[in-house]
């Protein structure tokens, strides 16, 4: 729990609606926890997962 409030403050400020709103792929991401915050971040925020996480595990671009 506690390393998963570390991630999302790490990224809180990162992205914002307007990245959400665009359609994201794993290749615009530097890495796998990167893309995982943007993925739980844009849930959030009301705007899907972006289809990172095609097996469904709860970790994006794996
Ligand atoms: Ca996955």
């Amino acid at each position: 729990m506690k390393k998963i409030l570390w991630m999302e403050k790490k990224y809180e400020e990162k992205w914002t609606k307007e990245d959400f709103a665009n359609d994201k792929d794993c290749k615009d991401f530097a890495n796998s926890e990167e893309a995982t915050a943007f993925m739980e971040a844009s849930v959030r925020a009301g705007y899907g997962d972006h289809r990172l996480d095609g097996n469904h595990d709860g970790v994006a671009c794996e």
